[in-house]
């Protein structure tokens, strides 16, 4: 495919025309954010011809297309991503400076849609690009938000959540396609009975009907005119508000149907790897499902006439299970709507489902009440039953006689349905997010299944946008790797490889340094503006950005730094290599535990900034509403990545391999991909430290921890612990921290997540770190290792390897 070319001449006047049309303004007289919308406008115009032209190309050859269903997906900003993609923001910058406007300013401008919470958003987003630039017919289904993930302020050192509106600014993307609007069924009764031809006829009555409307967002990929279609649901109310109901008492109800109705797209579930028990989000996830089948059924339908090849022309892929009920509502489209048998319509529905598992941490493990399924969606409860049924004569032939096993295996049992097993049950894939994930999935988590289903598991390790993260992100760093290897990474991105040629250049390490330190320069700016926090260029920046989760260890981090201002206070005169911790989090607002550690956090740094003695070796600082935007200015200026969760319980991670391609060296432990990052990279590369997964596990195992030992053994943890007890100068108690550590709570075990066993080999860790560090030229070559080692993290590899083995479609990735 040809790519269209712009020229800055033509840039330019193109976002006058589109000033004059929707601004009626003249380029002189443009506020930023009239620019912004109007550059938005000009490449949205050449976005959208691509995707005509690209769902033509699906309708004309009518290949194998891949529709990704997840209940987030965390695009970013779109503007610079589009102008890179599609080879314009060398012009559309020159077209800025020459209207005298800087570039970054003009991005600014854009809201940073925040549909979803973490890594499973990203990590859908991510794919996007990929499936856009390999050339994969992808497309991508959601809900429109009218909400997403909250904005965090940091009040008296407390996270205060504040709704965020990001439509205003962010629909220039969206293209609405109010044709293709579907209506989903919501609650009611069913009523089933057989007709004279032995028929089952299903008579559906009193539910409330709520209308899908979507909105599409082209995602382009990189030199491509392909493009991936992000289609968004918002959940509209068919039923007018009619005065006349008022007399006949159906007023009350007509209003209470319509509300809930709209509520549906309202607001994105705050909660990363914790299940939410909430009604709403069940039928967000109906109301996902059920839209997205119809869509696909009515298009299918209009070309073939019929539903008995949906397998071969679709894969219904489901990132975790939110989006499970897609198999029973496949096969009620299949049996009510179309009059297929039982048996055909499973064939076609368990041909059609791939599922991905993101979480081993059993409280996101979904279980609905059964009573509730039934309430809101009754026929597809009665399938639910259906299915179950069946599985577990199924079971039965496997395990004869085993009824606490298969009871243990059931899809539905003591009133719950297991949403998990359903998408084992109905689906031909299942795959873990990084090599360790997915052997803990077939030895532990999912080891029954995978005894009689061996052949449907396997792994795909997730991979990012490297264009995204390390092109965009870190221009500067790109133009260094350019210049030594050329453009071919940018979709071959093994070819960074070839960047380990250099790690004798020493020219070449020493530029490494200096752009890093630009970086930094970046980072530390916005660090001044935001948190009145001076920090120095020559300390470490040590960052740990993502959720805040127990099990993810920000208090390890934490407890660390506390050792370490001890230190520095017995012995001010210590050699020490400055450091700066950056964190960046939200807590679920529901979670008091991550809550505190967040006010933990800001109390430690307030004590350090307060301290003279301190403040210049060792600062801390809490980078407020961390977010995609502000990931792309944080990843680049990382020297080191904290990866720090408990062996066994981060499922991949994404943030590793992010600041990974930026140079940043990681310290970590052996979990999620950090296990892969280390194979890459070697260990001579890398800070890796602490229990791996099979210790982890059988020490919690064996109910034998006992962190009061520790307590009373080590004099440095000893003091970190009193130290937390008496507080930290500001007021604020946290003795319950010191608690949940030292004797649990919460239901839990004393220190769940075992930071106590695993301090000593952390600090040990981070004294390799500062050690490295004294060597600039060696650090440097560390760094360089580990870029020249990323490509096999980009999401372009995961994509093909999803194409390859699971949907069975072509790419243009070469391996
Ligand atoms: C999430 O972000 C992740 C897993 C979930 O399980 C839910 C959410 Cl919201 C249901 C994360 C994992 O914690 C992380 O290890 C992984 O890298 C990421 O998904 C993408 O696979």
């Amino acid at each position: 495919m040809a790519k269209t070319q712009y020229t800055k001449a033509a840039l330019k006047e193109a976002i006058a025309g589109k000033l004059q049309r929707h601004f009626a303004c003249e380029v002189k007289d443009a506020k930023k954010d009239q620019i912004y919308e109007a550059c938005a406008l000009v490449i949205r115009d050449a976005l959208t011809e691509h995707m005509i032209e690209t769902q033509n190309e699906v309708e004309r050859d009518g290949d194998r297309q891949v529709h990704y269903l997840c209940m987030e997906f965390l695009v970013g900003r779109s503007l610079r991503n589009n102008a890179y993609n599609l080879g314009m923001l060398d012009a559309l910058t020159a077209a800025l400076a020459d209207m005298g406007f800087e570039m970054a300013d003009i991005f600014e401008q854009e809201a940073d849609p925040g549909l979803g919470n973490g890594g499973l958003g990203r990590l859908a987003a991510c794919y996007m690009d990929g499936m856009a630039t390999t050339g994969v017919r992808g497309t991508g289904y959601s809900i429109r938000y009218e909400h997403g993930i909250f904005k965090q302020k940091i009040e008296d050192g407390k996270q205060v959540e504040l709704p965020d509106s990001w439509l205003a600014s962010g629909d220039v993307w969206q293209i609405p396609a109010m044709d293709e609007t579907r209506e989903v069924k919501i609650g009611g009764t069913i009523d089933t009975h057989f007709d004279e031809n032995g028929k089952l006829v299903v008579d559906y009555h009193d539910y409330t009907p709520v209308l899908a409307v979507p909105y599409d967002m082209p995602i382009s990929g990189y030199d491509t005119n392909n493009i991936a279609r992000l289609r968004l649901w918002e959940a509209k109310s068919p039923i007018a508000l009619d005065m006349k109901l008022f007399s006949s008492g159906e007023y009350l109800k007509a209003v209470e149907k319509h509300a809930m109705a709209e509520t549906i797209s309202m607001i994105l579930y705050p909660e990363d790897n914790h299940r939410e028990g909430q009604s709403l989000r069940l039928k967000q996830q109906y109301f996902l499902v059920s839209a997205t089948l119809q869509d696909i059924c009515a298009k299918h339908k209009a070309k073939y006439g019929t539903l008995e090849n949906f397998a071969h022309k679709h894969v219904l892929h489901i990132n975790d299970t939110h989006p499970t009920l897609v198999i029973p509502e496949l096969m009620r489209i299949l049996m009510d709507e179309n009059d297929m048998s039982w048996e055909q319509a499973w064939n076609i529905t368990s041909q059609s489902v791939a599922y991905t598992n993101h979480t081993v941490m059993p409280e996101a493990l979904e279980c609905w009440p059964e009573s509730l399924v039934q309430e809101l969606m009754p026929r597809v409860m009665q399938i639910i039953h259906e299915i179950n049924e069946r599985f577990c004569k199924e079971l039965w032939n496997y395990f004869p006689g085993d009824f606490q096993k298969i009871s243990k295996l059931a899809i539905v049992a003591d009133g719950r349905v297991r949403m998990a097993h359903l998408a084992i049950a109905g689906s031909f894939s299942i795959n873990g997010v990084s090599a360790l994930h997915s052997e803990i999935l077939k030895e532990r988590v999912f080891n029954d299944f995978y005894k009689i289903y061996s052949s449907k598991f396997c792994n795909v390790t997730n991979g990012i946008a490297h264009r995204r993260w390390l092109c965009e992100a870190n221009p500067e760093l790109a133009e260094l790797i350019e210049s030594k290897i050329g453009t071919g990474y940018r979709t071959h991105p093994s070819e960074l490889q070839v960047l380990a040629n250099y790690a004798g250049d020493k020219e070449l390490l020493s530029r490494l340094g200096e752009i890093k330190r630009h970086n930094k320069q970046r980072l530390a700016d916005y660090i001044k503006a935001h948190n009145g926090i001076e920090v120095s260029m020559d300390s470490i920046f040590d960052v740990q950005v993502k959720r805040l989760h127990e099990y993810k260890r920000q208090m390890l981090n934490i407890l660390h730094i506390i050792s370490l201002y001890h230190k520095l206070k017995d012995n001010p005169d210590m050699a020490f290599v400055p450091r700066t911790y950056i964190f960046g989090s939200k807590a679920a607002p529901g979670y008091a535990v991550a809550k505190k550690t967040i006010q933990l956090i800001n109390s430690i740094s307030n004590m350090i900034e307060n301290d003279p003695a301190v403040r210049d070796k060792l600062k801390v600082v809490f980078i407020e509403d961390y977010k995609v935007s502000l990931a792309e200015m944080i990843m680049p200026a990382a020297e080191v990545s904290e990866q720090i969760s408990i062996a066994g319980k981060e499922a991949s991670g994404t943030g590793n391999m992010k600041f990974m391609m930026n140079g940043a060296l990681t310290i970590g432990t052996m979990d999620g991909a950090n296990v892969e990052i280390c194979e890459a990279v070697g260990r001579d590369n890398i800070f890796i430290f602490g229990m791996e997964t099979p210790e982890a596990e059988a020490l919690a195992a064996s109910g034998n921890y006992e962190p009061m030992l520790i307590y009373q053994n080590d004099p440095v943890i000893h003091r970190v612990l009193d130290q937390m007890i008496r507080g930290f100068g500001d007021g604020v108690d946290y003795t319950d921290i010191a608690n949940l550590l030292l004797h649990g709570g919460n239901g839990g075990p004393a220190d769940r997540y075992m930071s106590l066993k695993d301090f000593a080999s952390y600090a040990e860790a981070q004294q390799r770190v500062s050690e490295a560090y004294r060597d600039q030229e060696k650090w440097n070559r560390m760094a360089l290792m580990n870029i020249a080692n990323s490509g096999r993290f980009a999401a372009d590899r995961s994509i093909a390897e999803y194409a390859q083995n699971i949907w069975r479609v072509k790419t243009n990735f070469a391996f």
